[in-house]
């Protein structure tokens, strides 16, 4: 199978280089995507370095921060144009350990449509999180799932496989949002049109370089849009039983007059 690892990087230059090596170390085949929105810091040229040095990469320079689901979205579709059988995604800052990539691989192989490294299956966890952080993403994950009514405990983590096909059907393109609710709509729309979605436990480490993006505005967009589309199936759910109730009928009233 034909390996793409897709890498969206801004402010990364304490762990760029060792992301790149490490990822050729673990999967020594696949072509490596770094997509760089002119970081500040410098990130982009030593991507072009490492490339070099590493060989099989490529380094996307973006004019500037677009967000997260932008570069992602960038970067699904080089990869689709590749011609990939499977396109990983993951954090450069050290929190995605590649250590886990053969296992993800393994299960693209074993038949899953979608793996997702899972902080929140056994064996799976998060190390040096402040407690407020896991907590927001423990109950942010058990809501999303509940409200979109999917068995998936991570619908969050962005250390992902798809198989080509997978992401032909889910079409990332047509999504909009930027932060975590990106990840949360691709998990939905794998759910909704009933792919494999196998999830492989990862200890998820802090960032200990480098500078965070998190914002309260990424998770208030996650929230309210998760909280949308919960709202939009119910509303699908009762109109489609309605429509198939016996008691219930499309004709027209006999007489309106
Ligand atoms: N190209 C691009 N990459 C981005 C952008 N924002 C974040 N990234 C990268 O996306 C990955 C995840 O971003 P993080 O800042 O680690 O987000 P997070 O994991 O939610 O939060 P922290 O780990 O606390 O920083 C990292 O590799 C970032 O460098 C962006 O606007 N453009
Ligand atoms: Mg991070």
């Amino acid at each position: 199978m034909r390996q793409a690892v897709v890498a969206p990087t801004f402010n990364e230059l304490d762990n760029i280089e060792w992301f790149m090596r490490r990822v050729r170390d673990e999967l020594p085949a696949a072509h490596l995507f770094v997509l760089d929105d002119n970081s500040p810091d410098g990130t982009g040229a030593v991507a072009d370095r490492v490339a070099a040095e590493v060989g099989n990469a490529t380094v996307v320079h973006r004019a500037g921060k677009e967000g997260l689901g932008s570069a992602y979205r960038h970067g699904f579709e080089i990869a689709r144009s590749g011609g990939f059988d499977v396109i990983v995604t993951m954090d450069v800052d050290r929190s995605h350990d590649p250590v886990v990539l053969p296992a993800m691989i393994a299960a693209v192989d074993a038949g899953a449509d979608v793996v997702i490294g899972s902080r929140y299956v056994p064996g799976g966890g998060t190390a040096n999180w402040s407690a407020h952080r896991r907590l927001l993403s423990a109950w942010g994950n058990r809501y999303t799932g509940w409200v979109l009514n999917m068995r998936v405990r991570d619908c969050t983590s962005a250390y992902r496989a798809y198989r080509a096909h997978a992401l032909e059907v889910i079409d990332p393109s047509t999504t909009r949002a930027d932060g975590y609710a990106f990840l949360t709509e691709l998990t939905r729309r794998a759910a909704r049109n009933g792919m494999s979605i196998v999830e492989v436990p990862i200890t998820f480490v802090d960032r200990q370089y480098g500078t965070s993006k998190m914002s309260w505005r990424i998770i208030v967009e996650s929230m309210l849009l998760v909280t949308g589309w919960g709202v939009r199936d119910v509303i699908r759910r009762l109109w489609a039983r309605m429509r198939r109730s016996p008691r219930s009928t499309d004709a027209p009233p006999a007489d309106a007059s």
